[in-house]
């Protein structure tokens, strides 16, 4: 009995968050990692970057990263970075849709093909006017809160409310107690 609870408890755990384990985190080049010699236009073939991904970039002593405006990135300009690291294992994360710049701060490499532009569409729960800014207020969404104005029939699994939360153990106790 005990442990059917536990099962079930651990089962709606692992439910929730698989429903929201398409966040992904990327390591620039892989395991050649963000370097002068990295073909970082291959890397990017075939990836899209969706809101709440990570990228993750593994450097040498001998490099930097920078994110950057885009005219900046197109001539490899270091004035004005937005953010700026060196510690050789830096992570920014993709909280918005939109464009990303990155350079490495020496501008020799950066001119040598070190720069990565990476396009960030909204996660694919919510297909939005494309190039619409989120009418969400700044994202935030307060623990076992609901809205209101919204249209019961579309429940955002972007959106780790509580009713869900319930639903969730009430189908997992289901499946461990069935099977
Ligand atoms: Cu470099």
């Amino acid at each position: 009995m005990g442990n059917n609870l536990l099962l079930s408890i651990t089962a709606a755990f692992l439910l929730l968050y698989c429903l929201r384990c398409s966040a992904t985190v990327y390591t620039i080049g892989d395991s050649s990692g963000w370097d002068i010699s990295t073909d970082l236009d291959s890397w990017l073939n075939d990836k899209t970057f969706y809101t709440g991904d990570t990228l993750l970039f593994q450097y040498s002593q001998y490099h930097s990263v920078s994110e950057v405006a885009e005219g900046n990135y197109k001539g490899c300009n270091m004035t004005n970075v937005l953010q700026s690291s060196s510690n050789g294992n830096t992570t920014f994360a993709l909280t918005r849709p939109g464009e990303r710049y990155f350079v490495c701060g020496n501008r020799l490499h950066c001119l040598g093909g070190m720069k990565l532009h990476v396009h960030v569409v909204e996660n694919q729960t919510v297909p939005g006017p494309v190039g619409a800014p989120t009418e969400q207020p700044g994202g935030s969404l307060p623990p076992g809160s609901s809205k209101s104005d919204e249209p019961s029939s579309s429940v955002s699994f972007v959106n780790p409310a509580s009713l869900e939360a319930l639903l969730l153990s009430f189908i997992a106790s289901y499946i461990v107690f069935f099977s």
